[in-house]
């Protein structure tokens, strides 16, 4: 799948729509889910352009790899989830329900969360 470069993702890295910023580095931006399904729900998102974890896997250099796995930690600190611990969902694909075409991950926490598959 062609990444579409006006997804709503892309318009907010583009700064042309405002998000709720929790952490941005030169190659990630977190921000809260304006839909949240728990207290704490963030996207985390790769400023590159990547459709889904199956694109981003595939052709993310090592260094956006990294740098998007060793942000997690910084983004659960402040949420104040690191201790109590949360959830990390991507949805990838049509299977999966994914809405929007740039690779994000889910952190969803803050509270007692129900079991994945129910
Ligand atoms: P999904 O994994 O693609 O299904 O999740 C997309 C999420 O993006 C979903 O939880 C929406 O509430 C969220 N979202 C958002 O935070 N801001 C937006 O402007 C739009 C969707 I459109």
């Amino acid at each position: 799948m062609a990444y579409d470069s006006n997804n709503i993702f892309a318009r907010i890295l583009r700064g042309e729509i405002p998000c709720d910023k929790v952490y941005e580095d030169s190659h990630v931006l977190a921000f809260r889910d304006i839909r949240p399904h728990a207290k704490v729900h963030v996207l985390l998102i790769p400023k590159g352009p990547y459709v889904s974890l199956e694109d981003f896997s595939a052709r993310a250099s090592e260094a956006e790899i990294v740098a998007f796995h060793r942000a997690i930690p910084k983004i659960t600190a402040e949420l104040g989830v690191a201790v109590t611990g949360y959830r990390a969902i991507a949805n990838s694909g049509a299977d999966s329900h994914q809405e929007v075409p740039h690779y994000h991950l889910h952190l969803l926490g803050g509270q007692r969360l129900g079991p994945l598959l129910s």
